[in-house]
């Protein structure tokens, strides 16, 4: 099911990209700040009104969340197209790869199919609901490694949400010393990929948005991985707060987070 909306959204991933490559290689796109530390440049804007074109053209009807014309606070009912056009901007913006496409295509609030395509590297990460997930058309499965000291686990820095920084810091610090090490790649949807092709065992961050979030969760379950948010709930698509990895995995950072997070910064 569902392999007309993936390969629409593999072919709009595609096209966005070469725009994306086109900007990077020009090197002269308008940067713009939305807020503190955040970003948005021409090529975000062209990529996400690509993205849109191509899917409209084969599903009119559909609705659609994207980061740069971001509508809703809530999932609506029915057939929805949650997109980041750029995911790791800043990355972009400094020619610091990674940098991805990102396409989560849901209906009446489940993930049906997703699709990642980092473009520095042209790695395609996609999944479809009950059928596994690939990158680049080769199957990927989460890593077993159930022991965090022979783990490494990816997270995000704060950007925003500053007054919770010092208790992210500490866990950051726990981290170091239980874990095989941390990585911070600049691009949640990228972090999410690494969890789901074993190249990570853990991700966990605060501060996202739905369109971080909504493509890479599925190909984690897919690949046999766990999404949650900070309570261990299913709330990670609008709370702010997510964790992934294999059951082992997410049961060790929830800990950690709840360790050092007052029980109110948990949730949203
Ligand atoms: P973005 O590039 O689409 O904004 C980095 O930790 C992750 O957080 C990236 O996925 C990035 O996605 C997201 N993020 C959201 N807002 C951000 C901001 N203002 N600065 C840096 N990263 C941000
Ligand atoms: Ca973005």
């Amino acid at each position: 099911m569902y392999q007309k909306e993936l390969e629409t959204a593999k072919r709009a991933a595609n096209e966005a990209a070469k725009i994306i490559r086109d900007y990077a290689e020009n090197e002269s796109f308008g940067v713009e700040l939305k807020g503190k530390n955040d970003l948005v440049t021409d090529a975000d804007l062209a990529s996400e009104k690509k993205i849109i074109e191509v899917i409209k053209t084969e599903f009119p009807e559909d609705q659609f969340l994207a980061e740069e014309s971001n509508t809703y606070t809530r999932l609506p009912d029915g057939r929805i197209w949650i997109i980041d056009p750029i995911d790791g901007t800043t990355n972009f913006a400094h020619g610091f790869a990674p940098y991805c496409v990102s396409i989560g295509f849901w209906i009446d609030g489940k993930p049906k199919a997703a699709v990642i395509l980092e473009v520095a590297h042209n790695e395609m990460f996609y999944a479809v609901e009950g059928e596994g997930a690939c990158l680049n058309g080769n199957q990927i499965h989460i890593s077993d490694e159930r022991e965090p000291s022979r783990s490494l686990v990816a997270t995000g820095f704060p950007y925003s949400m500053f007054d919770l920084v010092d208790p992210y810091l500490k866990v950051l610090k726990d981290l170091m010393q239980k874990t095989h090490g941390i990585r911070r790649a600049g691009a949640a949807s990228y972090d999410l990929c690494c969890v789901a092709a074993g190249r990570v065992e853990g991700f966990y961050e605060y501060g996202l948005s739905p369109w971080d979030v909504a493509a890479g969760a599925l190909i984690i379950q897919e690949a046999g991985g766990k999404v949650t948010d900070w309570t261990g709930s299913d709330n990670w698509l609008f709370g702010r707060r997510i964790i992934a990895g294999n059951e082992v995995m997410c049961s060790f950072l929830k800990d950690q987070v709840q360790a050092h997070f007052s029980e109110k910064d948990l949730e949203v």
